[in-house]
């Protein structure tokens, strides 16, 4: 190997690129088990994109104590009175931690518990969030544009999309009085 390599991903400070770059986008026909207001998700277009994930994997998925690199862009929008927001999920290993930190625009990281537990933490530009291990995560898009956020988290941590897709959070994000509110989750 030379002595000087110059890397072939960049990140922007908003756009990640290079030749590795997963790249995965979550429409509102891919979300149908994550939104409550279930009429209201029935009248949007399915493929209207609801967020947008770059991911830079450089050891395979699994490695124990490697690293991943992921930029998440969630539009802004609503279902009903939900807002845009991701899957959200545990880590299959569940004591891995994961660190986030907010590029621009503004929302909302929920965080619950084993015990579902939950509340939330604001999130803007700058802001740093650490998820400790056990803990489900997600983000949601409070504001009138995109919302874009870095993460880092254990390459061996996997996701748990299961539990949060048949349980669900226990409390939801929603637009009240024209403010976002973290209000029970009764369905
Ligand atoms: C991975 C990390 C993020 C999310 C992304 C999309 O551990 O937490 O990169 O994958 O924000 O969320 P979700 O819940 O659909 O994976
Ligand atoms: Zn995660």
């Amino acid at each position: 190997m030379a002595d000087i390599v110059v890397p072939s991903v960049i990140f922007s400070g908003t756009e990640l690129t290079g030749p590795a770059i997963d790249r995965l986008s979550r429409r509102i026909g891919d979300l149908n088990d994550i939104f409550h207001d279930k009429a209201a998700l029935a009248a949007m277009p399915a493929a209207q994109t609801v967020y947008e994930v770059a991911s830079y994997f450089p050891v395979p998925d699994g490695t124990e104590a490697g690293l991943f690199f992921g930029i998440t862009y969630i539009h802004p929008g609503k279902v009903g009175n939900e807002y845009f927001m991701t899957k959200g999920h545990f880590h299959k290993l569940r004591d891995r931690g994961e660190m986030y930190m907010t590029i621009e625009g503004e929302g909302m990281l929920i965080l619950m518990d084993e015990n579902r537990q939950t509340h939330a933490e604001k999130m803007y530009p700058g802001s740093l969030h650490y998820i400790n291990g056990h803990i489900a995560h997600r983000t949601v898009n409070t504001g009138n544009t995109i919302l874009t956020f870095s993460a880092v988290w254990p390459s061996d941590a996997g996701h748990d999309y299961d539990t949060i897709s048949t349980e669900g959070f226990s409390k939801i994000l929603i637009e009240k009085d024209g403010k976002p509110a973290l209000v029970e989750n009764n369905l």
